[in-house]
């Protein structure tokens, strides 16, 4: 892995290798949980993988074995969110939830150790979820006072049917990663040692796909969870093939060089 010289963070590591992003949350001592601004420098990290041209799909993961995230840091958790260093209380990790989903190329989430409570979510939000067989899973919201009632809920009953959603939101167990892949929760479980491995081969078997095609699948998986937004993201997909027809072109072109649009050529296909 080689971290760019101009991706110094404080609570993230950025790396990149073979076409792969990397991204650590790098808080350890509190299980990796977030605070303001490691969610701030999470959305610029991502920011940096998605418009890289060099970069196809994006790792998320936590440092060590212990966790991959813990949620929101609740020692700095005040009346309405998470404090920030001027003391402005956030809930920014949603705006992070919808990056993930929106960004045009796959997200894995590599989890050695616990995802508990917003991590929990942050891996759901993920496209796909590669378990190391230390890992466990759980949502802790009613216990510490808090809920997800956005994705955290919604995707959840998508992902793991609806009884077994309010199964995890309701008693606030902790899953392993056997029982996290019965209930199809994450895609596969590798043994600790061979969690990076795999998940490397996995980005680089992603790699080698056509990135159009994943890209507008990615939007596709979303348009009907999303509403109008996720329709947006599919359509926008559209527009941007259509801008590489001739047809798209003649558009632009006859309005540049200030004639009437010459759309008699193409063909109404059936
Ligand atoms: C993650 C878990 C299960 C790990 O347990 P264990 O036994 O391995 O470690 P331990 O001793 O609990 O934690 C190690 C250190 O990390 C801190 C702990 O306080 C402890 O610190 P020291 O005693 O060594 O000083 N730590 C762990 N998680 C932390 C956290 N989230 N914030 C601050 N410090 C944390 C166990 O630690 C656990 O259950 N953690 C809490 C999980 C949790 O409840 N997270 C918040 C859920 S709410 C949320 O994330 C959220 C939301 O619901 C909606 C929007 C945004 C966020």
């Amino acid at each position: 892995w080689e971290a760019p010289a101009d991706a110094r963070y404080q609570d993230i590591l950025y790396h990149q290798a073979e076409h792969i992003a990397k991204i650590t949350i790098n808080r350890p001592e509190v299980r990796n949980a977030f605070r303001p601004q490691t969610v701030r420098e999470l959305i610029d990290a991502f920011h940096r993988a998605h418009m890289d041209p060099e970069i196809g799909v994006i790792i998320l993961t936590g440092a060590g074995e212990l966790a991959f995230c813990s949620g929101g840091d609740q020692r700095i958790r005040g009346h309405e969110g998470y404090k920030d260093e001027a003391g402005v209380e956030h809930l920014n990790v949603l705006e992070l939830q919808r990056q993930i989903r929106t960004l045009p190329k796959p997200v894995v989430a590599m989890i050695a150790g616990y995802a508990i409570g917003g991590g929990h979510v942050l891996h759901l939000i993920c496209d796909l979820t590669i378990a190391a067989d230390n890992a466990r899973f759980g949502q802790t919201g009613p216990r510490v006072g808090s809920f997800d009632a956005g994705f955290g809920a919604g995707l959840m009953a998508r992902t793991v049917g609806l009884k077994k959603a309010k199964e995890i939101w309701f008693l606030c167990r902790q899953y392993d990663a056997q029982e996290a892949l019965d209930m199809g929760l994450v895609n596969t479980v590798v043994p600790l040692a061979e969690l990076e491995a795999v998940t490397v081969d996995w980005c680089r078997q992603m790699n080698r796909l056509s990135p159009t095609a994943l890209r507008v699948l990615k939007s596709a998986f979303n348009a009907d969870t999303d509403g109008l937004a996720g329709i947006q993201e599919l359509a926008g997909n559209a527009t941007a093939l259509f801008y590489t027809t001739e047809e798209g072109q003649e558009g632009r072109n006859a309005f540049l060089e200030k004639r009437a649009p010459d759309f008699g050529r193409f063909p109404r296909r059936p």
